[in-house]
């Protein structure tokens, strides 16, 4: 199999499905296309059918959308989403709500591995978007299973993952026991591994990097 991934840095969609590549323990390569490069339009469209990353290629097959990726993963290794019937139903919701959703929290806060952290404003709609998260999480860690959304890291972790990176780069204060969630993810191996690679990487993104709080609604 073969990931091909955006930059490190910046890709929050590269991230997630790289994660669940890795807690699954497949073989697969990688192929790094940086994004918003003066050639990256043409090289994307080369491998990526929606002009997007992640792809995954196993043989001649092209899975695209990180959606499909993880769910195609899954069917290999089905440890990927809880057990449980109910609890995977309901993972399975808390990823289609991030993976169509949260658009204020993703405009405001671009996933930065490497940036400082540091507090910036955030819009009433970004505020919102901050609070259903935190909602979702806290339903949840609430009953003490953790440390993971679903006691055993599954596919949701991945998809919350680039959110607790946000929170912690953009200084975004929450309670205790979201904290834990979020420090949960900063310490994983693989979470870190990543960061790593983000924080070797040369390519600058500006509009990544210069986030703007939008007004108030
Ligand atoms: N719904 C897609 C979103 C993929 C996506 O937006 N990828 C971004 C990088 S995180 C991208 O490829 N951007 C490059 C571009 O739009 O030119 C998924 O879940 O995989």
């Amino acid at each position: 199999m073969r990931l091909i991934l955006g930059n490190c840095n910046y890709s929050s969609w590269s991230l997630r499905t790289w994660l669940i590549a890795r807690h699954a323990e497949v073989a697969f390569e990688e192929l790094r296309i940086p994004l918003y490069e003066p050639d990256s339009r043409t090289a994307l469209q080369a491998y990526c059918p929606a002009g997007k990353v992640p792809v995954l290629e196993d043989g001649v097959l092209r899975v695209w959308d990180s959606l499909a990726i993880a769910e195609y993963l899954a069917e290999r290794h089905t440890s990927l989403w809880p057990r449980a019937s109910a609890a995977r139903a309901r993972a399975r919701s808390m990823c289609a709500e991030m993976h169509a959703g949260f658009a204020a929290l993703r405009d405001e806060l671009p996933m930065n591995c490497r940036r400082t952290p540091g507090r910036v404003a955030v819009s009433a709609r970004c505020g919102a978007d901050i609070d259903r998260v935190v909602e979702l999480w806290d339903e949840c860690l609430a009953d003490g299973t953790g440390p993971w959304l679903f006691a055993d890291w599954s596919i949701v972790d991945a998809f919350f993952a680039p959110v607790a990176l946000r929170l912690h780069t953009y200084a975004i204060p929450v309670a205790d026991l979201t904290q834990t969630y979020v420090d949960k993810q900063l310490n994983d191996p693989f979470v870190q591994e990543w960061c790593a690679r983000g924080a070797a990487e040369i390519e600058v993104i500006e509009v990544a990097e210069k986030p703007v709080a939008a007004p108030a609604a």
